[in-house]
C-alpha cells in the first residue's frame, strides 16, 4: 500500500473537552478528581440545555413561565427548563451540595451534603432574547464550601467574595454553542460538536486585546447612567467607536473578549446598584476576563474586591479589555 499522510486521509477532530479536563487533573498532583467531575456535570447539563434551546421553536417552551423571580422579572419557561437541568446535573454527580440560582430565593441543598463545592449559577442569561431566537447563555461560578463537609451548607459558603472562586465560565448559545472556562490558569474555550455530541477545544489559551473599539451598553438608559459614563459614550461616539449591544451579558463580554471591547451597565438612576447579580454574573465574569487578561471594575474598585454581602446583591459593571475599562474609571 503507498504511503499516506494521516491528516491528508482524515483532519483531526481535535482534544475534546473530556480529555482536556482530564489532562489538567493528572498535571495537578493533589486533584481528586471531584472538580473534573462537576466540570463534566456542567457540560453534560449545557448539552441538553443547548437541544432545549435549539429546538425551542418547535416546542411550546418559549414564552413565560407565569412566575416572577426575586428580582421581580418575569420568568421565562426556558429559564426554569435550564435551572431544573443544571440543578439535576450537579446534584446527580453528588461534588456540589448546594447552589444558589437566579431563579430561587435562597440557597438548594443538593442532599449531597459531602460534596465539597457550592455553585452559584444564572442558568439562562439573557432570557428577553429566548423568543426572538438572539443569543443566550448560562454563567456559572464554583467554590469550595468552608463549612464542615457531612453538615448543611451555610449562607458564608456563598460569600466568600470573588478571589475565592475556584472555577468560573459561561455556556454561548449562539451561532454556535460553547464553553469557555477557567480554573486560575488562564481561559480555554470548547466548541459543541452537535453531530458528535461533543465539545472541542477551539479556543486555547484564550486572551483579550489589550486595546479595542467596541462598546456595549444600553444606550437607552444614557440620560440615567452617571455624568462620567455619560462622558465616555460621549467619547465612544466622538472617536467612531462601533456600538453593539445584544442585551445577554455573555454574548456581548464573549464577542469583545475575542475582538476587544468594553460592555457597561452602570449604576442608573432607577437601579442605584446597577442591574447585574454580583455572585452569578459580575463575579464569574470578572474572574475570567481577568483570567483572559482584561479588567473587570464597578467604576470605584475593582469588582473582584467587592465585599458581597447577600446572596442576590447587585453591583454596576464595566469590564472588558484593560485600557478601556481604565478609561472608564477615570471619568468615573
Ligand atoms: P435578562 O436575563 O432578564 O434578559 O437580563 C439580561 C441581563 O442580566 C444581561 O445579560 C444583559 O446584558 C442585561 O441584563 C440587559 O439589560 P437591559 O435590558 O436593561 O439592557
Amino acid at each position: 500500500m503507498a504511503s499516506y499522510s494521516e491528516e491528508t486521509v482524515a483532519v483531526p477532530v481535535g482534544t475534546t473537552l473530556d480529555r482536556f479536563i482530564k489532562r489538567r487533573q493528572q498535571a495537578s498532583p493533589a486533584a481528586t478528581g471531584e472538580l473534573s467531575q462537576l466540570l463534566r456535570d456542567i457540560a453534560l447539563a449545557a448539552k441538553i440545555v443547548q437541544r432545549e434551546v435549539s429546538r425551542a421553536g418547535l416546542l411550546a417552551i418559549t414564552g413565560g413561565f407565569g412566575t416572577e423571580n426575586q428580582h421581580g422579572e418575569a420568568q421565562q419557561k426556558l429559564d426554569m427548563i435550564a435551572h431544573v437541568r443544571f440543578l439535576r446535573a450537579l446534584r446527580n454527580g453528588g461534588e456540589v451540595a448546594a447552589i444558589v440560582s437566579e431563579e430561587e430565593d435562597s440557597i438548594v441543598h443538593t442532599g449531597n451534603q459531602q460534596g465539597k463545592y457550592v455553585v452559584a449559577i444564572d442558568p439562562l442569561d439573557g432570557s428577553s432574547n429566548i423568543d426572538v431566537n438572539v443569543s443566550i447563555g448560562t454563567i456559572f461560578s464554583i467554590y469550595r464550601r468552608q463549612s464542615p463537609i457531612g453538615g448543611p451548607v451555610v449562607e458564608s459558603d456563598f460569600l466568600q467574595g470573588g478571589h475565592q472562586q475556584v472555577a468560573a465560565g459561561y455556556v454561548l448559545y449562539g451561532t454556535s454553542t460553547m464553553l469557555v472556562y477557567t480554573t486560575g490558569q488562564g481561559v480555554n474555550g470548547f466548541t459543541y460538536d452537535g453531530s458528535l455530541g461533543e465539545f472541542f477545544l477551539s479556543h486555547a489559551n484564550l486572551t483579550t486585546p489589550v486595546d479595542g473599539r467596541i462598546y456595549s451598553c444600553n444606550e437607552g438608559n444614557l440620560a440615567d447612567f452617571p455624568t462620567g459614563i455619560q462622558h465616555y459614550i460621549s467619547q465612544c461616539r466622538e472617536n467612531r467607536f462601533t456600538a453593539r449591544y445584544i442585551g445577554a451579558l455573555i454574548a456581548d463580554v464573549h464577542r469583545n473578549l475575542l475582538k476587544g471591547g468594553v460592555y457597561l451597565y452602570p449604576a442608573t438612576r432607577q437601579a442605584p446598584n446597577g442591574k447585574l447579580r454580583l455572585l452569578y454574573e459580575c463575579f464569574p465574569m470578572a474572574f475570567l476576563v481577568e483570567q483572559a487578561g482584561g479588567s473587570a471594575t464597578d467604576g470605584r474598585q475593582r469588582l473582584l474586591d467587592i465585599p458581597i454581602e447577600k446572596l442576590h446583591q447587585r453591583s454596576p459593571l464595566i469590564i472588558g479589555s484593560t485600557s478601556l475599562v481604565n478609561a472608564v474609571s477615570q471619568l468615573y
